[in-house]
This record gives structure tokens, C-alpha cells and sequence, in this order.
């Protein structure tokens, strides 16, 4: 039991610091909410770290409580749910991942109106084995669960024993009893190896309760700890929630965070690392200390996130530009900007000829305009981007193919383009001959009528100078093309030549 303990001291201290050194230990990230569908929905998707995808669970608040939604992995990293819509007022989502001995969760936020006396407002970390410590009478010090909260101001962390209320001394055996949690900054830990620790306990001479700081060395040697070196920095609130055998223990988040060895908050992820335990004293001769039990490591996530459904407006596109980007390519883009912070569900661009492409988001952060973009080399004159936060409701911008229409002459690469024979009759080739007059790409091809492209004569690069290229007549397929009117096509650089072609069989 004791050697577990250490080893999960251990690696707590060592998952925490290490996975805030090196990794992101935020681990869920893009936090994001579409408007409501018209089934009655949002949906919600966020990322997980690479390496840390732990299947997440979520909970979504409705006039009946707090429920279950299932959590898909669509792509990659990212994992959706569809959170059935409330029909008026705010409703919040809560995440939590758990695995080993290891949990990660948004605790319960407690707003104005949320009572922080009722256990079904906090958030449920984790359960911790039933039967600990082994001598009988010791209920109280054995931790069966583990909840968290938070406030805008304070951290709440929840202790459920197995019964007995919660004593901090006992006249007859000649003991008192200490529940404390341990919280740290999992992003300074490794730098300064400081934790803070939340005490419930009566003062017999050994420790009092509040909000101390302690090298965390000290800890991990429990069995011989000195709580000589534990400086009181404030004090805590503790509250006994007796139906429920839960014991709250709360501290200001100011207390904890302007210590001078927290380091900066908010922090980079937003995390408390914690640590709930509980302690014997034997204050007959000896003032000794035993930890009793020990909770699941924690890490809190500090972040409250919450939306109205039954409020939404529709985005706005803004500034849609079409760019240049190489030979016969251009870059479009536009911003996307929502009053909800919604993300849209359709992020569509659609060309003239009916073809249909993703926009790609350059950030998945709604709370400010996100700019959308593609890059193609698609063949095309007018498009409409097309977007909606909700799947139902729909905001389009038109744009037009400005790339290859200039104010100013373009520097002319061909100098010349012709074709022979034209008409062109049944099995004779057509030849083309061009002159560049520089050192360019070229992409030549033939269309029929309908704007298919049907064959590719050259894609790449060419030196400056007399050209030829050959076409045999017949499509990609190697079919003799039928009768009809086709087009030659060369662009070079930015500059298109058309040549029409009419094919006589
Ligand atoms: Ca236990
Ligand atoms: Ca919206």
C-alpha cells in the first residue's frame, strides 16, 4: 500500500512536470460549437494530443441534469458529439478523460446561481479503491471518490470516504486526522519543485489547517514528512456535505496563484495538477504521521465551456481574395467571423463547373475571425463560398478569377502561337508552334466544347525560344476524337493562349 503510494507519488510529479516540459499537457484543445441544427442539435468538437488520445467522455447540462453524450473520433485527432439543444437558456459541457491511475477533466463551475453545497454540482474525477486503511475504525481516512469544482475565484476539491463523518480528533485513541490536497502547477513543477496543499485538520501541534507551501521533495517522503517545512501562505474553506459523506475543501485561486513560485496565470494550459490524501496522527508520544489513503492523480482543467443554443445568428465572410500562387494556380481566401464563436459546419467553395471543395480553417480559435483558404489550379472564372454554422441557414460570397486579368500588359511570354494544318483532318497530327520569349511554365491542353479538359500536351517547364508540340487526335484515353469544334489551350506563366481547333473525320 505504502510502496504504491510512493510510486504513484512518483508519477504524478514525473507525468505532470514531464508531460508540461514537453508536451502540451492541455489535452484537449479547439473547443468549439456549431449553432443548432435542425434536428435540435449542436455539435461540439475538439482535438486531442497526439500521443495522449485518450477516448473522452462528455457531459452536457440539461433542465433534467447533467448527461452523457458518446464522443466520436472523426478524424485524426478530433472528436465530435451532438449535444441535444436546450430550447432556451445556457447549457455547459464538461470533459473528462481517465486512464490508469490518471485523470483529466474541466471540473463543475460554479456560477452565481450554482450551489456549491450539493455534490451534484461538482464534477466527478475519479473512484479510489474501498478497503484502505486496513485497520478497522478508520472509515473516515478511506477515500472511495473524488470530485472537483471551480469558481471564477476558487478551486474545490471534493473527498468521499467510506463514512464516519469527517473527524479531525479522537480524545480516546489519542489521534487527529488530517485530509488534505495537494495542488501544483504542472508547468512550473519541474523548475521549482513547489506544491501548495489545502489542510482540514485541528491543530494538536504538528499542523493547522489552511493553504500551505511545501517542496515537494517532502512529499514524496511522506513517511518521514516535516511539516516544519510547510509555510502557511493563506487560509482555506472547508465544507462537510454530510448526506453525501463529502468533505469540500476550497481555496482562493489568488492565494494560490500570485504565490511568487507559481508561476504565471492563466497558465499556458490552464491546469492544476491534484492530489487528494488523507493522514493519522498519533499524538500520544510520538506525533506520528501515517498517510492513510491516497485519491487518483487529477489534473483540472480550468475551463468553463458553455453556449445558447437558442441564440444565433448567422456568420460573416469578409474580405474574399482571390491571389496569384504559381503557374495556372491562385490562393483563395476569405475571413469568417461569428457573434456565437460557432464553427461552421459548411465550408464550402463551389466553381462554375459545379465542382465542390473544403475551405481549410487557418485556426480553429472562433472567438476572433478565422481566415479560410485553398490554393487550386482548378480552371475556373466565378466561384461561391459557401458557409453555415448551423447546416440550415446559409451565408455565400461570390468571387471572380481576377488572376489572370491584369490592369497592366503582362509581360508576354508567347510570342506566337499557331497550328497546322486547321481544319484539322482524320489521322494528320497538329502541330503547334510557339516562341517564348522567357524561360516559363507550361501547361498545355486540349478542351472539347463543354470546357473538358480531354488531353494534357505539357506540363512543366520550358526554356525561352521556338517550341513545337504535338497532338495525335485522340483524348487521355487514347480514342480518336469525333468531329467537332475543340480548343488548344497553353498557358504560360499568367498569360493564356487560345487556339480553336475545328476536326473534320
Ligand atoms: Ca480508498
Ligand atoms: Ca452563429
Amino acid at each position: 500500500m505504502q510502496k504504491r503510494n510512493t510510486l504513484l507519488v512518483l508519477l504524478f510529479l514525473l507525468t505532470a512536470g514531464l508531460a508540461a516540459q514537453f508536451v502540451d499537457i492541455s489535452l484537449w484543445s479547439n473547443l468549439r460549437i456549431s449553432g443548432e441544427t435542425s434536428n435540435q442539435e449542436s455539435i461540439f468538437r475538439c482535438e486531442t494530443i497526439d500521443g495522449y488520445a485518450i477516448q473522452p467522455e462528455l457531459l452536457y447540462s440539461s433542465a433534467s441534469g447533467w448527461q452523457a453524450a458518446p464522443m466520436t473520433n472523426t478524424s485524426g485527432l478530433t472528436f465530435e458529439a451532438a449535444i441535444p439543444a436546450e430550447p432556451t437558456g445556457e447549457q455547459s459541457i464538461r470533459l473528462r478523460a481517465h486512464q490508469d491511475s490518471f485523470t483529466f477533466l474541466m471540473p463543475g463551475y460554479f456560477g452565481a446561481t450554482t450551489n456549491e453545497n450539493q455534490l451534484v454540482n461538482y464534477a466527478f474525477v475519479s473512484t479510489d479503491t474501498i478497503g484502505e486503511p486496513t485497520n478497522t475504525g478508520y472509515t473516515h481516512l478511506d477515500i472511495i471518490e473524488e470530485y472537483s469544482g471551480m469558481s471564477d475565484n476558487r478551486i474545490y476539491v471534493g473527498i468521499m470516504n467510506n463514512g464516519g463523518g469527517f473527524p479531525v480528533f479522537n480524545l480516546f485513541a489519542a489521534e487527529a486526522y488530517i485530509y488534505l490536497s495537494v495542488l501544483v502547477n504542472p508547468e512550473t513543477l519541474l523548475q521549482d519543485s513547489t506544491a501548495y496543499v489545502m489542510v482540514h485538520t485541528l491543530d494538536v501541534g504538528v499542523i493547522g489547517p489552511g493553504l500551505y507551501k511545501v517542496d515537494a521533495g517532502a512529499l514524496i517522503d511522506y513517511q518521514n514528512i516535516d511539516f516544519n517545512s510547510f509555510t502557511q501562505i493563506a487560509d482555506i474553506q472547508t465544507n462537510e456535505l454530510s448526506g453525501d459523506d463529502t468533505l469540500i475543501l476550497s481555496c482562493d485561486l489568488n492565494d494560490l496563484t500570485s504565490d511568487p513560485e507559481w508561476g504565471p496565470w492563466p497558465s499556458n494550459t490552464n491546469t492544476i495538477g491534484v492530489i487528494a490524501l488523507t493522514m493519522l496522527i498519533d499524538i500520544g508520544t510520538q506525533m506520528n504521521v501515517t498517510m492513510t489513503d491516497m485519491a487518483e492523480v487529477a489534473v483540472f482543467h480550468m475551463k468553463r465551456f458553455a453556449f445558447t443554443p437558442s441564440q444565433n445568428t448567422i456568420p460573416q465572410l469578409l474580405l474574399p481574395q482571390v491571389v496569384p500562387a504559381g503557374p495556372a494556380s491562385c490562393y483563395i481566401s476569405c475571413y469568417y467571423l461569428d457573434a456565437e464563436e460557432n464553427f461552421p459546419l459548411v465550408r464550402e467553395i463551389v466553381f462554375d463547373d459545379g465542382t465542390v471543395e473544403s475551405l481549410v480553417p487557418e485556426s480553429q480559435d472562433y472567438s476572433d475571425s478565422v481566415r479560410f483558404s485553398f490554393w487550386t489550379d482548378h480552371d475556373w472564372s466565378t466561384a461561391t463560398l459557401r458557409f453555415s454554422d448551423n447546416n440550415t441557414d446559409f451565408v455565400t460570397v461570390d468571387i471572380l478569377n481576377t488572376t489572370s486579368i491584369s490592369d497592366e500588359p503582362e509581360p508576354k511570354v508567347i510570342t506566337s502561337l499557331q497550328v497546322m494544318p486547321n481544319p484539322v483532318s482524320r489521322n494528320a497530327p497538329v502541330s503547334f508552334a510557339m516562341k517564348l520569349d522567357s524561360a516559363t511554365r507550361i501547361d498545355a491542353a486540349i478542351f472539347n466544347i463543354k470546357g473538358q479538359k480531354i488531353r494534357v500536351l505539357y506540363a512543366g517547364t520550358m526554356v525561352s525560344g521556338n517550341h513545337s508540340l504535338v497532338w495525335d487526335g485522340k483524348n487521355t484515353n487514347q480514342q480518336t476524337v469525333s468531329s467537332g469544334i475543340y480548343f488548344a489551350r497553353v498557358r504560360a506563366g499568367q498569360t493564356v493562349s487560345t487556339v480553336k481547333l475545328a476536326v473534320i473525320r
